[in-house]
C-alpha cells in the first residue's frame, strides 16, 4: 500500500504519463493433450529370488531328529541337551554301575511337583523310552544324583 501511494503522489508530482506495469506475466494456456503413457513395466516374474535352499544356508540347524539316545552315566546324561521332533522317541540307556532315575522337572524340582511327565528309576543295562507329543522343552534330573541333569527340546 505505501509503494502504491508512493507511486500515485509521484505520477501527481511529475505530471508525466504513468502506466501502471504489468503485475503479472501472462500465463501460458494448459496443455489441451495428454502425454503419450510410456510402454508398460514388464512384470517382476525375472526378477532374482532367493530360493529355500539358498536362505538356508549359514547358521541354520538341521532338522530335530524323530528318534534319538542319550547315554547314562555315573553320574550325569550325555548329551545334556537332545533335541527332538514333536512325535519323537528318546531312548536313555544305562551301562553304569549305581541306580539313577530318569524325572522330569517340567513342573518344578521339589518332590511333589517333579516326575509328573515321566519318571523312571533305571538300573544297569537297562534302557527307557519316552515318546514327547508336544514341542516345548522337558528339563529332567536323577533325584539320586544332584546335579546330573538333562533336557529334551522338543521342536
Ligand atoms: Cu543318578
Amino acid at each position: 500500500m505505501r509503494r502504491l501511494v508512493t507511486g500515485l503522489l509521484a505520477c501527481a508530482l511529475l505530471g508525466s504519463a504513468c502506466v501502471a506495469a504489468p503485475t503479472a506475466t501472462p500465463v501460458p494456456p494448459p496443455p489441451t493433450s495428454i502425454p503419450p503413457i510410456p510402454p508398460s513395466i514388464p512384470p517382476a516374474t525375472s526378477a532374482p529370488q532367493l530360493t529355500p535352499a539358498a536362505a538356508a544356508t549359514g547358521t541354520a540347524l538341521p532338522p530335530a531328529p524323530t528318534e534319538a539316545s542319550v547315554s547314562v552315566v555315573d553320574n550325569g546324561f550325555s548329551p545334556r541337551t537332545q533335541r527332538l521332533k514333536a512325535g519323537g522317541v528318546v531312548t536313555w540307556k544305562y551301562t553304569g554301575e549305581s541306580g539313577h532315575t530318569i524325572t522330569d522337572t517340567v513342573g518344578g524340582t521339589t518332590p511333589d511337583t517333579r516326575g509328573k511327565v515321566f519318571d523312571k528309576v533305571i538300573s544297569s543295562g537297562e534302557s527307557f523310552s519316552f515318546a514327547f507329543a508336544a514341542a516345548g522343552n522337558y528339563p529332567y534330573i536323577c533325584r539320586f544324583h544332584s546335579g546330573m541333569a538333562g533336557t529334551v527340546v522338543v521342536e
